[in-house]
C-alpha cells in the first residue's frame, strides 16, 4: 500500500543552534532526558534527523513509506530578530531536498511566529513559490496560543492557501510545566511533561482555545492537523460537547463538528489497533492520515498497522494516502 507520512522530522542546523538556549529554558532537561545517544524511547536517530537523502530514503524503502513530509523542528522557538530570515533559510533547504527528490519528499513550512506579521508572507512564499503543503507549528509561541490576534495573518494565509496548519507538541511555558509536573526526578519530571504526557496535554488544550475563541468561525476553511490520534481529543468529545455547548460557547458549532469539519487526525506512530478502530468510528477514516514521527519513532510496523486493521480497503487507502492527496496542496503523486 501506498503510504504517505505527515509527521516526520529533520533539524536544520542553524534552528537548532538559535533555538537551543529557549528550550533549555523552558524544558529544562529536555536535552538529557532525550539525547540520541542512550537510544532511550523517544531519542531520535541523531543522524536521520539531519538527514534529508540517502539516509531517511533507505529507511524509507526499507520499511515501505513512498513519501515523507518533511518539517524541520522547533521554529516557534527561535528568537524574533533572527525568525523570519532563520525560517526562510530552513525551507530554502528543505525545498532544494524536494526538488531533489519529488517523488519521495513534500514539506511542511517553518514560519516565523514570534515576528507574526512576517509568518503570512512566508507561508504564501513556501506553498506558492516553494510548493510546500502547509506548516508545522510547535504549540505556542512566547506563551501565546495561534488564537491570539497577531496570528490572525498567518490563519487566514493557511485558510486562502489551503495549506493546512500540523499543530505540533512543545514545551509548556516554565511555570505552567513547574506546577503541574514538578517534584519528581529530573528524568521522569521532564518525560512527564513532554512526550509521555504533558505535550498532549497542553496541544489538546491549544486546540480548544482555538475552537472557544472563534478561530475557525472566522476562518471556516482553516485545516488544522493534530498527531498522537488527536491529541486525546477524540476520547473526550462526549464530554466536551455536553459540558461545553454552543449556548455557553457562543461559537457556531459542537467540538465534534470542528473535529470532522475543519481537524484531520495522525496516529503519530502510536500504532494502536484499538486506537484506530475508535477514532474511525468517531471521526471517520476520511478525517485520518498517516504518520510515523520519524526519526522519534521507528518505521518499522508502519505498513503491517495498516495491513491488518479490522477496515475496508478504501478505508485503509484513504488513511494511507488518499486523504492527503486529496486534503493537501502541491503534494506530487
Ligand atoms: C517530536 O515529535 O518532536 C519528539 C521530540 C522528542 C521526543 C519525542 C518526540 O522532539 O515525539
Ligand atoms: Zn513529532
Amino acid at each position: 500500500m501506498k503510504l504517505i507520512t505527515l509527521e516526520e522530522h529533520y533539524m536544520s542546523p542553524e534552528v537548532a543552534r538559535a533555538t537551543g538556549p529557549e528550550i533549555a529554558r523552558i524544558s529544562p532537561g529536555f536535552a538529557e532526558a532525550f539525547s540520541g545517544e542512550g537510544g532511550g524511547p523517544g531519542s531520535p536517530d541523531v543522524e536521520a534527523l539531519g538527514d534529508l537523502g540517502d539516509k531517511r530514503l533507505a529507511d524509507m524503502d526499507a520499511y515501505g513509506i513512498d513519501v515523507q513530509v518533511l518539517s524541520g523542528l522547533n521554529a516557534q522557538h527561535l528568537p524574533s530578530d533572527v525568525a523570519p530570515d532563520l525560517a526562510r533559510a530552513t525551507n530554502d533547504r528543505l525545498a532544494a531536498a524536494m526538488n531533489r527528490h519529488p517523488d519521495r519528499f513534500a514539506g511542511f513550512a517553518s514560519v516565523p511566529t514570534s515576528a507574526p506579521d512576517r509568518a503570512g508572507d512566508e507561508l504564501r512564499r513556501a506553498v506558492g513559490d516553494l510548493g510546500m503543503s502547509g506548516t508545522l507549528v510547535f504549540g505556542r509561541t512566547e506563551g501565546r496560543f495561534l488564537s491570539d490576534p497577531r496570528f490572525e495573518g498567518l490563519l487566514a494565509a493557511a485558510e486562502e492557501t489551503g495549506a493546512p496548519v500540523y499543530l505540533h507538541p512543545s514545551p509548556a511555558p516554565l511555570a505552567t510545566t513547574e506546577e503541574n509536573y514538578g517534584g519528581l526526578s529530573e528524568v521522569v519530571t521532564t518525560r512527564l511533561q513532554t512526550a509521555a504526557w504533558g505535550w498532549h496535554q497542553e496541544t489538546a488544550v491549544h486546540f480548544m482555545h482555538l475552537v472557544l475563541s472563534g478561530v475557525f468561525d472566522r476562518h471556516p476553511d482553516l485545516k488544522l492537523i493534530l498527531g498522537h490520534w488527536g491529541e486525546m481529543i477524540p476520547f473526550f468529545l462526549e464530554r466536551l460537547d455536553e459540558m461545553l455547548p454552543t449556548r455557553i460557547t457562543g461559537v457556531e458549532r459542537s467540538f465534534t463538528e470542528y473535529m470532522r469539519e475543519n481537524v484531520w487526525i495522525t496516529p503519530s506512530g502510536m500504532f494502536t489497533q484499538a486506537n484506530l478502530q475508535y477514532c474511525v468510528e468517531t471521526i471517520g477514516a476520511d478525517r485520518i492520515m498517516y504518520s510515523v514521527d520519524y526519526p522519534f519513532v521507528r518505521m518499522d510496523g508502519a505498513q503491517e498497522f495498516l495491513s491488518e486493521a479490522r477496515l475496508d480497503d478504501s478505508q485503509k487507502e484513504a488513511i494511507a494516502h488518499g486523504t492527503a492527496e486529496r486534503v493537501l496542496p502541491n503534494l506530487v503523486v
